[in-house]
């Protein structure tokens, strides 16, 4: 054991802190706490175990911090980000390497050596006059080959209470006997320098010192002068880019992926995976009703005897509030409207303590307090844009266990069999609603390792904008794309019956621009996969995929939506085979995979050029167009 870093320990921490960490025989835990005590000179720490009194002590903090604010509703609050700091910010967000190190040109990088000074730099004296929190958690449950041990270091206890809701905790794991010198992910966080907003809230100041620095090699993140959760939380994003590497050293998958059961004949449940950008239906696929929830945002999976195995990385869901009513997301209303724990972002205080997030109800309330401060209707920013009541991606954050549907194996060390893995993205105009790829080859390829999507308000930049995203899960990689797609191939290798692929699209439009889905759609397409996994329906071969029938559809909405007359003419409007953009998409993949990425494998180009000959074949015999009657 470091005799300075005891020392440095003992000297800083009272009695009662130094016994907690001193309890966990890991110099690693000691070495890592001491150096960033040394460097952000905080006036107090306090190591947090998992017990209930410790707990209660971060919530409590929030509220005294001024990091969260009470609601009318017990066990709700509400927390603000500053109003230039709503979403995860990609243009500071860094991975540090040293020089020799390639990951391609898609992937921001900086060298190790001057990130880290930097990032050093900032953080020296950064928690003077405060507390810093000292947190373990597992990642994936406990006890579990899926487990990934982390320890989080932050200022806010904002972060550290975020993340007692959304992760597993893991001090009595931590003080288990050899631990020794088992490694862990490491997370240093602080928010800076603080100012009012509304509420007497407190929120960062320094954005222009904003930095999320990820140290890949050393399994080390820095995040500094920022809030927002997808920028702070270490678990969540920041862990997934670790978990990334660290998969694919060891021949496993980190995913930007949900887990659900869907509930076929019978009680028979079977277990899906699904890959969305962020703020394109993960979470409302996976709370749609009928079905259970596993997760929302990050998965683990593996190939265990002959499997695929898979976990929830997570055990919260930090979900995108606006928009959420009790219509078409009744199991996330009704969560949202009980008395668990839930903190709020970024969402509109109203008279009494209430909360109104835009798309709760018709009208806009008149005026209350949100992330801009004091708020009206019709209130406008300083370049002239109308500040809607909540930000577009404003958030929440409670546990899964507050959910109706939470499937019971949540928490289960062996994972549950994926059998289907679903892609979508923000596709206005080329992908029809839902379609089921070859086999698995096919399926990375032209639905996974293709996959675009229009951009949304998760990420600081314009809106709208077409972006490639191979898996839903560019933001997050750590290793070159073209080793990321052959992990994905091999993946299943030597499996005699692969998990099938899906892509499905909420988002694809009409010539005019309209929606061709509605909402509560998704479940509809949901059980078809499930009919098609267990072979209990037949589909269409089409240039691009296997299509479902016109029947076999109208057969799950009448079961699902008795009171939608589910029509030929949607059918074949949804489903018509849209070749000149299939055609334009084949092409910007085979450019781009070409042009940009790193080892792409060989039988990617292979796979696309079939796809393109089909479609050409198509477009010859039938048009551009083609009714899936054509087929
Ligand atoms: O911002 S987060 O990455 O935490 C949430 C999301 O965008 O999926
Ligand atoms: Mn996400």
């Amino acid at each position: 054991m470091d005799q300075d870093a005891i020392g440095l320990l003992k000297s800083h921490l009272d009695d009662k802190n130094f016994k907690k960490l001193i309890a966990i025989d890991n110099s690693r835990v000691h070495d890592f706490i001491a150096k960033y005590i040394d460097l952000c000179r905080p006036s107090r720490v306090f190591i947090c175990t998992d017990e209930k009194s410790d707990i209660d002590y971060i919530r409590k903090m929030a509220l005294e911090h001024g990091e969260e604010a009470t609601l009318a509703t017990p066990n709700h609050t509400i927390h603000f980000d500053n109003f230039r700091d709503q979403a995860r910010d990609k243009e500071n967000t860094r991975f540090l390497l040293p020089p020799t190190y390639n990951i391609g040109p898609e992937i921001n990088v900086m060298n190790k050596e001057k990130g880290l000074k930097d990032v050093h730099r900032i953080l020296h004296r950064m928690m003077k006059g405060r507390e810093m929190y000292v947190r373990f958690f597992s990642l994936g449950p406990t006890g579990s080959v899926f487990t990934l041990p982390c320890v989080q270091i932050t200022d806010s206890a904002y972060v550290a209470h975020s993340e007692d809701i959304l992760y597993r905790q893991a001090y009595n794991e931590f003080l288990g006997k050899n631990n020794g010198h088992r490694r862990f992910f490491r997370f240093v966080h602080s928010q800076g320098r603080l100012q009012d907003a509304g509420l007497g809230l407190q929120v960062s100041r320094d954005l222009k010192k904003r930095r999320v620095y990820i140290d890949l090699l050393d399994e080390i993140v820095f995040s500094t002068n920022t809030q927002y959760g997808g920028n702070t939380i270490g678990l969540k994003k920041l862990a997934l880019r670790l978990a990334i590497k660290k998969a694919s050293d060891e021949g496993w998958l980190a995913e930007h992926m949900l887990l659900m059961g869907v509930k076929g004949k019978g009680d028979r449940m079977t277990y899906f995976s699904g890959a969305f950008p962020s703020a394109c239906g993960k979470t409302s696929t996976a709370t749609i009703g009928g079905d259970t929830i596993l997760g929302d945002d990050i998965a683990l999976l593996r190939q265990i005897d002959g499997k695929i195995m898979g976990v929830n990385m997570e055990r919260g869901i930090f979900g995108i509030i606006p928009g959420i009513n009790p219509s078409d997301d009744k199991l996330q209303w009704d969560a949202l409207h009980s008395d668990a724990e839930i903190i709020f972002s970024n969402i509109l205080v109203t008279e009494g303590k209430q909360l109104y997030w835009e798309g709760k109800s018709e009208e806009w309330p008149d005026k209350g307090i949100n992330h801009s401060g004091d708020w009206f209707n019709g209130k406008k920013d300083d370049i002239g844009k109308l500040i809607p009541p909540s930000h577009k991606n404003a958030r929440f954050s409670i546990s899964l266990e507050n959910l109706s549907n939470v499937d019971p194996n949540l928490h289960n060390p062996d994972g549950v069999e994926v059998k289907g893995v679903i892609y979508g993205g923000r596709d206005s105009d080329t992908f029809v609603p839902v379609e089921e790829a070859f086999d698995w080859v096919h399926g990375v390829i032209t639905k996974a390792a293709a996959l675009e999507s229009e951009t949304t308000a998760a990420t600081l930049g314009k809106r709208g904008v077409r972006k490639f995203n191979p898996m839903s899960n560019i933001d997050f990689l750590s290793i070159p794309i073209g080793n990321y797609i052959r992990n994905h191939l091999d993946f299943t290798n030597n499996m005699p019956d692969p998990p099938r692929i899906f892509s499905v699209n909420y988002f694809l439009k009409d010539m005019s621009g309209k929606y061709l889905n509605h909402k509560s759609d998704k479940r509809v397409w949901v059980r078809w996969m499930d009919k098609r996994v267990h072979n209990e329906v037949k589909a269409i071969k089409t240039p691009t995929g296997l299509m479902p029938y016109y029947e076999d559809l109208v057969d799950i909405f009448e079961d699902i939506f008795p009171e939608i007359a589910y029509s030929e003419d949607e059918y074949v409007t949804q489903f018509t085979c849209r070749i000149p953009q299939h055609l334009a998409k084949v092409k910007r993949t085979q450019k781009m995979y070409a042009a940009r990425i790193l080892y792409t494998p060989e039988e990617l180009f292979d796979v696309l050029e079939e796809q393109r000959l089909r479609l050409e074949d198509a477009r010859d015999r039938y048009g551009n167009y083609v009714s899936p009657y054509d087929f």
